[in-house]
């Protein structure tokens, strides 16, 4: 052992991250009497909450929803301000929880896991921090996210750059001043799309650089009426009982129709309708067929672009503004503004996939085109998705096999139902690469888990079972399923981080269930009835294997 490695402890249970994920399951452990460490990089709560403090970062999915919900109490003692929650209110509603379940006392901040190595004689798991600490453990879980390992691309030149630079999800603590500054920002994702039109206030200029443009639609967020809160908070039974069945973890009133059953003119009027109401309606709640058949996705993508061409005065930009792929296909954006932040006089929209960065110079950035001089760089540019936060932590199982040789740098991520891997005895993840996770509201999918892997090792304890590891078979076999669900959908036919295509030379893969939350909630439950089917327990009493 390392000699600056100091032994703190043995626990029954190691967690990684105190986001959304790590809060609860050191909840669940606790109340099941489950020694549990949780280790958090941040120095608050929060997980990505905690780090996206970029200006404009705002939940895409109602407040309403965007909860934890296994507490009644819980979910009744905070009141939303807004139907799209802020980061602010976010961090906040998090710092309730932390309070409320007094959890902070098990959580160690500042502190990174670097390594998770599994012990086969012992049987544990051997665990260091970038803080010196060594420690062991019966199991270790991972919370640390989907998209939380951020990404800068390898631009020339960035440490050349005399200005100040930032990258979205790891944005100061502090305001950062942009009166008075000439502000580039590079990506049009989620992230970007939020933080430009409110740069775009405060900046005296702001060059967009964009590779790809992506669908918005209008969020129309708004203050929330106490009544229609307080309703809601009476219907929590109901609200929690649709959201966990439903497709996407939130409760919406899906619609049997389809594109092809309606005139065009009353196509246009229900996408109109939706339009004006705000949120992700247009794509998800006008027709049944826009994310199956190409055809119907048409209809819808060209309202949406025949709205940028009307929000947006300059054709030319209009066009620049208009994506070629289908809609839906990457994570559809929510935003307040952003078309029409391209009519005012201090923005201009560069297309980099025309003219590609070059590099970072002492003064800004240079594309094929041109030199722009920047006092701020702002990085909008993701995340290494899916197996990436996972990947950046050393996690080896049995005989010394790491996860990135398991994954072959995730050209062959499997796993079984995004929870467990052959190999890897008492290593569970919470929403990791093949479970549903990012395709909704994810609170509802982290809670899904960790009470899924709560009543798991409570059924070891219970019986006695000293490990449990995913069997290769079953492993395969659900991979599969989960490559065969994604073929019938269009997210595999369009590069985004869901696929991995926006990190360089990671293999092109989607490791991500496309099933839905409530299909899967089944499959999970299902596989817990048959006393974990899938799974090899070792250690069990001879009575019971
Ligand atoms: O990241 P992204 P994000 N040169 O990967 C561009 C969640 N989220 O942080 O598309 C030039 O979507 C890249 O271009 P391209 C949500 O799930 C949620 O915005 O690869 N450009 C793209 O435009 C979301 O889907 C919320 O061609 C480069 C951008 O950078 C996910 O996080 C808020 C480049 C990256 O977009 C990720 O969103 C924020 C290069 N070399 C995030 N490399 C809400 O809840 C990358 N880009 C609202």
């Amino acid at each position: 052992m390392n000699e600056t490695h100091v032994k703190l402890s043995n626990f029954d249970a190691v967690v990684v991250g105190a986001g959304f994920a790590g809060m609860y399951m050191l909840h669940r452990l606790r109340e099941a009497g489950f020694s549990t460490r949780v280790f958090e990089s941040g120095a608050g709560v929060g997980g990505v909450w905690y780090w996206n403090r970029y200006p404009g970062a705002r939940c895409d999915v109602e407040s309403i929803y965007y909860n934890y919900m296994f507490s009644e109490e819980l979910y009744k003692g905070w009141t939303w301000t807004h139907k799209y929650p802020d980061q602010t209110e976010i961090l906040n509603y998090l710092n309730y929880v932390a309070d409320t379940l007094d959890l902070r006392r098990d959580i160690q901040f500042e502190t990174k896991i670097t390594s998770a190595h599994y012990d086969e004689a012992n049987k544990q798991w051997n665990i260091k921090t970038d803080k010196g600490n060594s420690l062991t453990a019966k199991y270790f879980i991972t919370g640390v996210g989907c998209i939380s390992a951020s990404h800068i691309p390898k631009f020339t030149g960035l440490d050349s750059f005399k200005g100040e630079w930032y990258h979205t999800a790891h944005w100061p603590h502090k305001d950062v001043n942009f009166k008075n500054k000439k502000v580039g920002i590079i990506g049009t994702g989620s992230s970007g799309i939020q933080a430009i039109p409110v740069i775009a206030k405060k900046a005296a200029h702001l060059t967009v650089f964009q590779r790809t443009p992506q669908y918005s639609l209008p969020a129309r967020n708004q203050p929330l009426d106490p009544e229609y809160v307080q309703n809601i908070k009476e219907r929590f039974q109901e609200i929690r009982k649709d959201a966990r069945a439903s497709r996407n973890g939130y409760s919406l009133n899906a619609t049997t129709l389809s594109t092809q059953e309606v005139t065009h003119e009353e196509r246009e009027k229900k996408y109109e309708e939706l339009w004006q109401m705000g949120g992700v309606g247009v794509v998800q709640l006008a027709f049944n067929n826009i994310l199956t058949n190409e055809a119907a996705n048409e209809t819808c993508a060209n309202f949406v672009k025949k709205k940028i061409q009307e929000i947006v005065k300059d054709p030319v930009i209009a066009e620049k503004l208009s994506p070629t792929y289908p809609i839906a296909a990457k994570r559809i954006v929510l935003d307040t503004d952003y078309y029409e932040t391209y009519n005012r006089d201090n923005v201009t929209l560069v297309d980099v996939k025309k003219a590609p960065i070059i590099e970072v110079t002492p003064k800004g950035l240079r594309t094929t085109d041109e030199e722009y001089d920047l006092d701020i760089l702002i990085f909008a540019t993701g995340f290494d998705g899916m197996t990436g936060p996972l990947l950046r932590m050393d996690i080896r199982g049995k005989d010394g096999v790491s996860l990135k040789e398991k994954w072959e740098n995730g050209s062959q991520t499997r796993t079984y139902l995004g929870i467990a891997n052959a190999g890897f005895p008492n290593f569970f993840m919470i929403t990791g690469p093949e479970s549903p996770s990012v395709l909704g509201n994810v609170p509802v999918a982290i809670e899904q888990h960790v009470d899924w892997i709560a009543n798991c090792l409570e059924y070891l304890k219970a019986n006695r079972i000293e490990t449990i590891e995913a069997s290769k078979e079953a492993e395969e076999k659900w991979s599969r399923h989960c490559q065969e669900v994604a073929q019938n959908t269009l997210y595999v036919k369009t590069d985004s981080w869901y696929t991995g295509a926006n990190i360089e030379g990671k293999p092109k893969r989607f490791p991500i269930y496309a099933g839905g939350y409530g299909t899967y909630r089944e499959i999970c439950d299902e596989i817990a009835i048959k006393n974990y089917e899938g799974f090899i327990f070792v250690g069990v009493p001879l009575e019971q294997n």
